[in-house]
């Protein structure tokens, strides 16, 4: 529709006002304020105005005025499509208003002491007004602002509510301004680096942090009411929030469950008394407290004992079932008969940062490890950045997918990273259904941050209103006070050496003086916190907060990113206490990239390559990586190359992630005579992307499984073989994660390229202890192809798999040379067999035919959304088994029309 003949009336017909609860006034009432709103940018702030000088634009809420934009066709095409980041960016300039009215039903003011607006989500900064007063001001994204409107509001007749926002990157950019005249000094990094394509001074704007522009990710600085928005009104209270902890008594057996529970209360002069009452059924808890509340904001506290013998513990992925209890928490007034409630779903478990001394005499350094319900977990998993540039974008559905995409690969852990969100309530849900933990960061990242009074205020806002919202939920294992700006300010990276001691100043100041100081009033289980990821943890807070080397591998945890390296060369690696940070970059899939370009872009230095490609130097890094092991393809043939190279990147990906994470895998139980080792956790970098890009994940965006998270599934296996050579040995460790011993038969074979008859073939029964990794193999490479007969490196490869009746595993290769060296066959690959493996439409077995060993085998499923069970492998038997999992559901030709398989040689 065209916005010039969009009727203004409209607003008035479409703003949406749902009265939920409205019997009397016998639960809170609320006015739900979501839905049909109208938009315009320009001074003017009535809607009069606006019509006259703008366009005004149908808008949804909770959204962004991209996403309102795009809708009605002002913005033409995906904001994903080509260049169509930098076409749009006007619309960040420019300030907007929201417009939209409702009726407040009779009764509606004058029946209420309180009349709140919530708006859980204002991005970023403005002012709100209804019916032309104004009732507040906000500058934080990421808080729920409660604003007094009894006064404002008018019964019965039309009421509007306007909000006006400023435009984010104007406003950052005024604020870098005052701050640099007011203060005397830059707060850096100003901008960010030409390839970003970004806008400049995220830092000095309180919104996600990637909106200006990432490494992996697009600059949309959004504006818009971007979560739920709502009136309030209530005679007594309201219940704001609940938190939780749970603490285990070793000498008992039993639970100690304690809950606080915040409430909004009225601004009456005289106390009330009011029932507040909490029920959980399951734990046979059920009590009623008579309470006198007389203030607007109070909490109370209620602590229960809990007999062990009725409550399951609730685990990490891996480590047993993730148990949940719902507990309802309702408050009652006998004055006013008026109710609220609130309901949880909590659990069971305790969780603790063990940094304790090694213990091994003349050994450096702290342990940096997770221990969830006294047992020590090994953390296997990645970092989560945001889903979507537009959060309105973001389906449960496509959360589901990626987190159950998570727990497949068999993780246990997401580091939810510093400059993206506080994710939806529902993210965390899942994430407590599924058994991974979270590792959250607060949202400040890569760059040195203001502390102005104002921006403090905000920030202790935004912290309580977070932490208050999600610190019930089990998954949560640990707080983290910024993404790398401990180690930013060490190694310089903003030149602040000039004037350390200012930026030293603000950075306590900020995350300990602020956030941890905030945190603490409302965290009350005994959850972790850490400054900055990486950290050094204890060292860190005993060097005053900023240690002298946030990198070192003894203390704390490491982010470690090598490029321009042969990625395949295990010794590159740093043998960290927990890696949460590594990653090598790759393409996402012709079939992501293609409904978002024009076939001349898909080459691999093509002027849009080049400008999605954000990483400096980032294509010709991967370049040189995938060059130590492959031919390249002839770049100059453009479009026939890129597929080619897609394949390339993600084969390179895939492999140098398995490899560094194996590493770190094997590293669990040794400590090297520097100290280093005793690895306890790795994260890699990334999960999931924003956009249809080159970047870190694993996931491309949109949800299709790269081959590097295939290769996740398997070197995540609970128990694992992994092949590596050292001093001219080959080596093969054997890794168990689990809580027993286990037996396994493990069988190496040593093939040739030209045959599937291995010309070596060694089984053994093996028994590796529980949660340990220990080289159980050890061979001298030499003799081992002169017993296969192997004539030179190239002309083998080795493959080690395990089997047991207690676990899964995965056969392993080990490559003896690179293989662009290796002779490797030509293989005819097929699709021989496709058939539904039940009859639910949405799983089917795969039949995949060669008749030369293939390297690298890669099936996609085009056009059918979903996942393989494994994909990427070295196929060494004519026939190979795979089962498809669709997303929805399908039938047997339609997934078979667009089943694709090829292997290395295809491409060469
Ligand atoms: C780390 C992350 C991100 C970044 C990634 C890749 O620095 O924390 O900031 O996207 O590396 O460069």
């Amino acid at each position: 529709m065209s916005p010039s003949r969009f009727s203004c009336e409209m607003g008035k017909s479409i703003a949406l006002l749902v009265l939920l609860e409205f019997t009397l006034a016998l639960t809170e009432t609320v006015l739900d304020l979501n839905g049909e709103w109208l938009v315009w940018s320009g001074k003017g702030r009535s809607r009069d105005a606006a019509r006259m000088e703008n366009d005004l634009y149908p808008a949804k809420v909770p959204g962004n005025v991209y996403s309102d934009l795009m809708r009605n066709g002002t913005l033409v095409g995906d904001a994903y499509y080509r260049f169509n980041d930098e076409e749009f960016r006007w619309v960040s300039k420019r300030n907007w208003t929201f417009w939209n009215t409702f009726d407040a039903p009779d009764f509606f003011e004058y029946r209420h002491e309180a009349v709140l607006l919530k708006c859980e989500g204002l991005d970023t900064v403005g002012e709100v007004f209804v019916n032309d007063i104004s009732v507040g001001t906000f500058d934080n994204q990421f808080v729920t602002y409660y604003f007094d409107i009894k006064h404002a509001i008018k019964v019965g007749n039309s009421n509007i509510i306007l909000v006006d926002f400023q435009s984010p990157v104007n406003y950052a950019s005024d604020q870098y301004n005052n701050h640099l005249r007011k203060r005397g000094y830059v707060v850096p990094p100003a901008c960010p680096p030409p390839e970003l394509h970004g806008e400049c001074h995220p830092n000095f704007i309180r919104k996600a942090q990637h909106s200006f522009a990432w490494d992996w990710g697009p600059a949309y600085p959004t504006v818009g009411i971007w979560r739920n928005i709502s009136v309030i009104a209530f005679n007594t209270s309201v219940i704001e929030a609940v938190t939780t902890s749970t603490v285990f008594s070793q000498s008992t057996g039993n639970w100690s469950l304690k809950l606080v529970v915040y409430l909004l209360g009225t601004p009456r002069k005289t106390p009330q008394n009011i029932d507040l009452t909490i029920d959980g059924p399951q734990l046979n808890v059920s009590r009623t407290e008579n309470i006198t509340i007389s203030s607007s904001s109070e909490n109370f506290t209620f602590t229960y004992e809990l007999d062990g013998k009725v409550t399951e513990k609730w685990w990490p992925n891996g480590y047993g079932k993730q148990k949940l209890y719902s507990v309802t928490v309702t408050t009652s007034s006998n004055r006013t008969g008026e109710t609220s409630k609130k309901e949880l779903r909590i659990a069971f478990r305790t969780v603790e940062l063990v940094q304790e001394p090694l213990a091994k005499p003349n050994v450096t350094g702290l342990t940096f490890y997770f221990r969830v319900n006294g047992v020590n977990i090994w953390a296997k998993g990645s970092n989560w950045i945001p889903a979507h540039s537009f959060q309105n974008e973001v389906t449960e559905d496509y959360v589901t997918w990626l987190l159950q995409s998570t727990v497949d690969a068999n993780m246990n852990m997401l580091r939810v990273w510093g400059g993206g969100f506080y994710e939806s309530d529902f993210f965390y849900r899942k994430c407590d259904e599924l058994g991974i933990l979270i590792w959250q960061d607060f949202m400040f990242a890569c760059a040195m941050y203001p502390t102005t009074e104002d921006f403090l205020a905000s920030v202790r806002q935004e912290v309580r209103s977070n932490v208050l919202r999600l610190q019930h939920h089990p998954s949560i294992a640990l707080w983290s006070g910024n993404n790398e700006n401990e180690v930013a300010f060490v190694e310089n990276w903003y030149f602040t050496q000039s004037k350390s001691d200012v930026y030293k100043r603000d950075y306590i100041k900020l995350y300990v003086d602020t956030i941890r100081d905030e945190y603490s009033k409302y965290e009350i289980d005994s959850r972790p916190w850490i400054p900055s990821s990486p950290t050094n943890g204890k060292l860190t807070e005993e060097e005053g907060w900023i240690a002298k080397d946030p990198r070192s591998n003894l203390y704390g945890d490491a982010h470690f990113y090598a490029y321009n390296v042969n990625p395949w060369n295990w010794t590159i690696y740093p043998a960290t206490r927990f890696a949460s940070e590594y990653g090598f970059q790759s393409w996402e899939s012709i079939e992501t990239l293609k409904n978002f370009t024009k076939p001349e872009d898909l080459s691999y230095y093509s002027r849009w390559a080049n400008h999605r490609q954000h990483h400096p130097l980032g294509q010709t890094e991967v370049l040189y990586e995938i060059a130590q092991n492959f031919k390249l393809p002839n770049l100059l043939e453009r479009a026939k190359a890129f597929p080619t190279m897609v394949y390339l990147t993600q084969i390179n990906q895939a492999m140098a992630l398995k490899t560094e994470t194996e590493f770190y895998r094997r590293m669990q139980s040794t400590i090297l005579a520097n100290s280093a080792g005793f690895s306890k956790g790795a994260l890699y970098w990334q999960l999931n992307s924003i956009w249809p890009s080159p970047s870190w994940s694993s996931v491309e965006f949109g949800g299709k499984w790269k081959m590097s998270h295939y290769y996740a599934k398997d070197f995540f296996k609970p128990v694992l073989a992994s092949p590596y050579e050292q001093d001219g040995y080959l080596c093969i460790s054997l890794v168990n994660d689990l809580l027993t011993e286990v037996e396994v038969g493990m069988t190496i074979q040593l093939f040739a390229w030209q045959s599937f008859e291995p010309r070596f073939k060694n089984s053994d029964k093996k028994w590796p202890a529980a949660q340990s990794a220990e080289t159980v193999y050890q061979r001298n490479v030499t003799g081992l192809l002169d017993n296969g007969d192997c004539a030179r490196r190239e002309d083998c490869f080795l493959v080690v798999s395990l089997e047991g009746k207690d676990f899964q595993s995965a056969p392993n290769v080990h490559f003896f040379a690179p293989p662009k060296h290796c002779p490797l066959p030509l293989a005819n690959l097929s699709v021989a067999d496709v058939h539904a493996s039940d009859d639910t439409g949405s799983t089917f077995d795969i039949t995949i035919k060669t008749d030369k060993i293939a390297l690298f085998v890669w099936i996609e499923a085009i056009g059918t959304p979903g996942r393989f069970s494994k994909n990427g492998f070295l196929q060494y038997r004519p026939q190979e088994q795979v089962q498809f999992f669709a997303r929805g559901t399908t039938t047997v030709e339609s997934l078979r029309r667009g089943l694709t398989v090829v292997s290395l040689k295809n491409h060469w």
